[in-house]
C-alpha cells in the first residue's frame, strides 16, 4: 500500500443525516409539491418581527404564550424567535400576493424541558395569501400533507381556539394513524391526536405587512416538527434527538 497517498479519514463508517434534518427536507418537499416555496430568515429576531407585527402588544397578556430569551441589554429589542413567523411577515413585506411559503427552522421557547418540551426545537409555518382563501383550501391542503406524511388518508378536525395572529384561530386534530379512530394509547382512547394550530390570517398582520386585507385572505398554520416525528416513528421523549446517544441516532 503507498502511505504516502493513504487517506485516514476515510476509513471507517461515514455519518449520516439527522432524522430530524431528514423530515424538514421531506415536509419541504410535500409543500414544494402543492405549490409553496420555501423561505428562512434570521434566527435573531427583532421585538417587532416576533411579536408587534404580529398582533400581540408589549404589556398585553397575549404575549405570556411565549417565554422567551432576550438578548442583553432586554431594551435593546433582541430576541431569539419563539416561531418563524417572522419570516413569513419579512416575505410579505417583500413580496405581493398571492404566494403560498413555507418556513421551516429553528426557534427557543425559556422554559423546563420534559419528554414533550425543549427550549430548542424546529418548526414548519405555512401561509397562503390569495383572493378569497378559505379555512377550506387549508383542510384540503393539510389532509393532503398528513397522508403524504403519514403514507395513509387521515381525517382533520378544527376546534375554536385562539391566537393573537389570526381571526377565527382554530386547533387540528389529525385521527389517529395508529387505530384509525378506534382507540388506543397513542390517542388516549379518542381516536383524534392533537397536532397544530392554525386560522385566518389577522387583518391587522396583514396591514402591518403592507397587504390590504379586503382585497386579500390567507391561511395560515403551524407545526412542531420534533411533534410529527415523534408520532410517525412512535418516540416518546423529545430529549433524545438531540442527546447525542448513537444508539438512538443510528436507528433512522
Ligand atoms: C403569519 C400570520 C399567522 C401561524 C400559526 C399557530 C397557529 C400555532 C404552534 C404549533 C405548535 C407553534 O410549534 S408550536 O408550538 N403554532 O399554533 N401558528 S397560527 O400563524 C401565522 C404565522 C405567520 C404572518
Amino acid at each position: 500500500m503507498d502511505t504516502k497517498t493513504e487517506n485516514p479519514s476515510k476509513d471507517g463508517e461515514i455519518g449520516h443525516i439527522h432524522l430530524i434534518s431528514q423530515m424538514i427536507t421531506e415536509i419541504g418537499s410535500i409543500f414544494s409539491k402543492l405549490g409553496f416555496e420555501i423561505v428562512d430568515g434570521p434566527e435573531i429576531e427583532t421585538e417587532f418581527y416576533n411579536f408587534d407585527a404580529l398582533n400581540v402588544p408589549a404589556d398585553h397578556p397575549a404575549r405570556d404564550m411565549w417565554d422567551t430569551f432576550w438578548l442583553k441589554p432586554k431594551s435593546a429589542g433582541k430576541l431569539l424567535r419563539t416561531h418563524t413567523s417572522p419570516v413569513q411577515v419579512r416575505y410579505m413585506e417583500t413580496h405581493k400576493p398571492p404566494f403560498a411559503i413555507i418556513a421551516p427552522g429553528k426557534v427557543f421557547r425559556y422554559e423546563a424541558t420534559d419528554a414533550t418540551h425543549e427550549t430548542q426545537f424546529f418548526q414548519a409555518e405555512g401561509l397562503m395569501v390569495g383572493k378569497d382563501i378559505s379555512l377550506s383550501n387549508m383542510k384540503w391542503m393539510l389532509s393532503k400533507f398528513f397522508m403524504k406524511f403519514f403514507g395513509k388518508q387521515i381525517e382533520i378536525r378544527f376546534r375554536p381556539s385562539f391566537f393573537p395572529f389570526v381571526e377565527p384561530g382554530v386547533e387540528i386534530d389529525m385521527s389517529c394513524f395508529k387505530c384509525e379512530g378506534k382507540g388506543c394509547n397513542i390517542c388516549k382512547q379518542t381516536g383524534w391526536i392533537e397536532i397544530m394550530g392554525a386560522g385566518m390570517v389577522h387583518p391587522k398582520v396583514l396591514e402591518s405587512a403592507g397587504i390590504n386585507p379586503r382585497e386579500w385572505q390567507g391561511f395560515a398554520f403551524g407545526v412542531g416538527i420534533e411533534r410529527l416525528t415523534m408520532l410517525r416513528f412512535g418516540i416518546d421523549d423529545v430529549r433524545l434527538f438531540y442527546s447525542g446517544d448513537l444508539k438512538f441516532v443510528n436507528q433512522f
